[in-house]
């Protein structure tokens, strides 16, 4: 009697690891007909191709994503700024990725070298100074930057969202201005001051993937003003020509913080 169970244990092991081996056909293997997976699908059993999208969805703050509250202001910002770079009419020969900018402040900075010299005793213990270049005063680009001293008369620039109260100012070569910048606005803005040729490389950087517009050079610039701050400084004219004052924090420039300042003649359309 026990051999007979024992043989039909032995005879139906041999049974079940046949059929789990082989006796499942090659067609069992394959993935289920379309028609069955339609049909699963449709009963919610495996889940539809749209449940299976990648959530791109970035998880922390990176310094390529736009916060959500941004995007409308940059919708803004992008619609705005080719016009107005274009308006600006800048030949700068785009494309080729050869910037001539250099040689044009260079022979600014060797003519204004002598100044320098001589204003050496306004240098002393400015240190503080929030330059482009920590230095004070600075010449560069036909402008002179000086922390204080001299002026002929005095000008209050206020800045709030998104513009300049004064977005056109007239100068004269040679006359010395103090100016206020004021932050009248909600939020931190920035201020500087740029040469037409610093102007083409913020341009020639826009059409460039890696674009940064926290890479730039300036004649002068005070990275950050607080709500309700302000500084002054003085600046003396030292030439004919244009320059643009503006903030240029993402999106602020582009939504319409950017003025110009000229002497007689030498404005751009903008
Ligand atoms: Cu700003």
């Amino acid at each position: 009697m026990i051999r007979t169970f024992v043989l039909l244990g032995v005879v139906g092991g041999l049974i079940v690891a046949y059929l789990t081996t082989f006796g499942v056909g090659p067609t069992g293997q394959l993935p289920p007909p379309e028609s069955l997976l339609t049909k699963f699908r449709a009963e919610g059993v495996v889940p539809k191709n749209v449940d299976l999208a990648i959530d791109e969805t970035p998880e922390d703050l990176s310094v390529f994503q736009v916060p959500q509250t941004d995007e409308a202001m940059l919708k803004a910002a992008e619609a705005s700024y080719e016009k107005m770079l274009s308006g600006m009419n800048m030949d700068m020969g785009s494309g080729d990725g050869k910037m001539d900018m250099g040689s044009d402040n260079a022979a600014m900075n060797s003519d204004n070298a002598a100044m320098n010299g001589g204003n050496g005793s306004m240098n002393s213990g400015n240190g503080s100074m929030n330059m482009a270049s920590g230095e004070m005063p600075k010449a560069e680009g036909g402008l002179m930057f000086m922390p204080d001293g001299p002026y002929d008369r005095e000008i209050t620039l206020t800045m709030s969202e998104w513009k300049f109260d004064k977005m056109k100012i007239d100068v004269k070569p040679g006359e010395r201005i103090k100016f206020t910048v004021k932050n009248g606005g909600q939020i931190p803005h920035e201020f500087m001051f740029m040469s037409p040729p610093l102007m083409n490389a913020v341009k020639y950087r826009a059409t460039r993937a890696d674009w940064n517009l926290f890479e730039h050079e300036a004649l002068y610039e005070r990275a950050l003003v607080l709500p309700g701050g302000e500084f002054t400084f003085v600046m003396q004219v030292q030439q004919p020509g244009t320059w643009m004052f503006m903030c240029m924090l993402p999106y602020h420039m582009e939504m319409g913080m950017m003025g110009q300042m000229a002497t007689k003649g030498m404005a751009m359309d903008m």
